[in-house]
């Protein structure tokens, strides 16, 4: 098949959404590790934009209650702008709007085995894979606790469980024990030092888990992917003013998003970097993000919520590298790679960058104790 002709395949696909006008462009977008996106630009007046994103059946195996998801969670957003959100004041919100086919009028199209769906595009907005200065930590964190509180009030329950043990640690370790016992003997340097930091942080890979089942932490519906590419910052302000990628939309533990927000943002080099000795978790970029993500969120948090926040960016740095590392065993099967060796590569940055939080406990502990002394001050 010529290029051609999959770029008319990928436009008869579009084509068959409720699109407002004729396509006018189609291009790959993004870098996502999982599904294929791309994006749709349709006639005007005025041009819109639309994401095209093809799910990955291997991850998700019933897409459809994915996209059952995307729609509570939309509409639930609406009707919460609509009533009004006195956090957002003057701020621009907007949550992504999920298209119907234009014949079954169901939110996805399935062509030759393939799952798709289309969403509005966030207009006049930008995102970044690393995070460019301070107040764009603060915005990425204030996005996030904004999101939060948008969907705090509902019922986890009403969401299905898309993604089974996505984010339970101790589920990812079972898998890795597996794939360990059948993996060939690799000895190379990188390959050993994995093997030996999963082992150290074996008993530590429940900590969460742990406080959901004694009933210090409770499922709540979460984002589940928030990483810093996923915050969509206004073109003209740099607020942000949306979260996008919302497949992995389910019951959760909000520590697992406010983990895997701050091990994204606080490592400017970015989880793609080969410069593995200069990874470190900044500091100062925490406390950005966290002093974002408590002004929008610190009403409906517990003190069991920020008892575990340290451990929360611990644990999901420490998971991120154990998923990459795990794939890199069993072959790459899960996350998209392009060279040999990616995911050990990538396995490595978020290992250095779990010691470097390690390594910064007590002025990460300190930090949060002063981030909620401070608001309970008034401050
Ligand atoms: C995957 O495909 P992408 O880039 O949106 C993964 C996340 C990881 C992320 C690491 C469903 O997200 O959990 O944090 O890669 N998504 C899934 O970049 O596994
Ligand atoms: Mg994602």
């Amino acid at each position: 098949m010529t290029l051609g002709d999959a770029h008319d395949d990928l436009s008869a696909i579009a084509a068959a959404f409720d699109l407002p006008g004729r396509i006018l462009g189609l291009d790959p977008l993004g870098n996502g590790n999982v599904n294929d996106s791309y994006l749709v630009v349709c006639e005007g007046p005025p041009l819109q934009r639309f994401v095209l994103q093809r799910l990955n059946r291997t991850v998700f195996l019933r897409p459809e209650l994915v996209m059952a998801n995307m729609i509570a969670i939309a509409e639930h957003v609406e009707a919460r702008l609509n009533q009004g959100c006195a956090l957002l004041g003057e701020r621009r919100w907007e949550h992504p709007r999920v298209l119907l086919s234009r014949d079954e009028r169901r939110p996805w199209v399935e062509r030759d085995g393939g799952f798709w769906r289309l969403t509005t595009f966030i207009e006049s907005s930008r995102s970044f894979d690393v995070v460019a200065s301070a107040e764009q930590a603060r915005e990425v964190g204030f996005g996030l606790g904004v999101f939060h509180h948008l969907i705090s009030d509902l019922p986890p329950a009403g969401l299905a469980d898309t993604l089974e043990g996505f984010h339970v640690t101790p589920r990812y370790l079972e898998h890795y024990d597996v794939v360990v016992a059948n993996a060939p003997a690799a000895a190379v340097n990188g390959v050993r030092h994995c093997l030996a930091f999963v082992e150290e942080r074996r008993d530590f890979a429940s900590v969460l888990e742990a406080a959901r089942d004694s009933g210090h932490l409770r499922l709540r519906p979460i984002h589940g992917d928030p990483k810093v590419n996923n915050v969509m910052m206004e073109a003209c302000s740099g607020r942000a003013c949306a979260l996008v990628d919302l497949d992995t939309v389910k019951p959760g533990l909000i520590h697992y998003d406010i983990g895997d927000c701050l091990r994204s943002c606080c490592n400017p080099l970015g989880e793609e970097t080969a410069d593995l000795e200069a990874v470190s978790f900044d500091v100062d970029l925490c406390r950005e993000v966290l002093s974002g993500y408590l002004a929008a969120a610190s009403g409906f948090l517990t003190a069991a919520d920020y008892d575990h926040l340290y451990v929360a960016m611990r644990l999901i740095s420490f998971e991120l590298g154990l998923r990459f590392f795990t794939d890199h065993l069993a072959g790459n099967v899960y996350f998209r790679t392009d060279q040999p060796g990616h995911n050990l590569q990538r396995a490595l940055v978020q290992f250095r960058l779990t010691e470097s939080i390690e390594a910064q406990e007590l002025q990460i502990r300190d930090l949060i104790a002063e981030l909620r002394a401070d608001l309970a001050a008034g401050c």
